[in-house]
């Protein structure tokens, strides 16, 4: 038999919880503390605690149990009193399936950075809980390291020692920094250039990446641009020789990197054409679209 997931270890104590408040509605007569005493020590008991241990999807658990179905008879007959842990008692001291938490592998040793706080308490244990994994490592996003002390690139520290250890995310425009601001950035990110003063400054709006501040200073320009005199330029779209707005009543309006497609003066969009807004009515009036039925009429 293989080793067992992690989740088998973390599912079962739960299971067990879940039959100690069950069939009693948290009244308090004298009745339901009777029987709620006699139920606590019951064979009913015992067959709903088997029957929670696992999910019934959970093969691996199922069958553990069902293997070992003889030690938990035992358990709640003889020795609930001296191990009331259950858990402890038999998945990890007696079939030996499963270790402390904080603990890995065979021997349940202590996972890297301790058992009262794998990993620092930033990141997870290999193994943790289980008589499997290293014990190594997988540190949150925001640390690394093989003890998950270090911070990861794009963040930085604002506290640490030898047990503890905070990181907090850089500014948007830092690769690295040394602080919260764009002026503590040691890199920028892509898209942002450092300035004279040393600050990281995004990069012109025409810009796909740049060497500089500037729509003359970008490595290549953003779509909607083109090089015109060294620099990136708003390619005007409404003058262009082929129509971008072509529906009836409708006007092209540049903008800077784009363009829109508008009613002209008079229209206004509906059903995705443009319709006459404005009519003029019998007595001189303009009168509004919702009325222009009748004016037409
Ligand atoms: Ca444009």
């Amino acid at each position: 038999p293989g080793l067992p997931s992690a989740e088998l270890c973390e599912r079962f104590r739960p299971g067990l919880a879940d039959t100690a408040k069950k069939n009693f509605g948290g009244g308090n007569t004298a009745w339901e503390e009777k029987t709620l005493s006699k139920y606590e020590s019951s064979e009913i008991r015992l067959v709903e605690i088997i029957e929670n241990l696992c999910d019934s999807s959970n093969f691996e658990c199922n069958n553990m149990v069902e293997e070992h179905e003889e030690h938990i008879e035992k358990w709640w007959f003889k020795l609930k009193k001296k191990y009331p842990d259950l858990f402890q008692w038999f998945c990890i001291e007696t079939i030996e399936v499963c270790c402390p938490a904080g603990t890995y592998g065979p021997d349940c040793l202590a996972c890297h950075g301790g058992s009262e706080r794998p990993c620092h308490g930033n990141g997870h244990c290999d193994g943790d809980g289980t008589r499997g994994g290293d014990g190594s490592c997988s540190c949150n996003k925001e640390y690394t390291g093989d003890f998950c002390l270090d911070c990861s690139n794009g963040y930085f520290s604002t506290l640490r020692n030898e047990t503890h250890s905070v990181c907090t995310a850089c500014h948007t425009a830092c690769k690295t920094c040394t602080g919260s601001s764009n002026k503590d950035c040691q890199d920028c990110k892509e898209g942002w250039i450092k300035n004279e003063e040393s600050v990281c400054v995004a990069c012109d709006a025409s810009c796909i990446g740049c060497t500089g501040e500037g729509s003359d200073k970008c490595k290549t320009c953003a779509s909607g641009y083109m090089k015109e005199d060294e620099k990136c330029t708003d390619v005007d779209e409404c003058n262009l020789p082929e129509k971008v707005c072509v529906k009836e009543n409708q006007d092209c309006v540049n903008t800077s990197g784009s363009y829109k497609c508008v009613c002209s003066d008079g229209f206004e969009e509906n059903d995705g054409t443009c319709v006459q807004t404005w009519c003029e009515g019998e007595y001189g009036e303009d009168i509004h679209f919702s009325v222009m039925r009748n004016c037409l009429a």
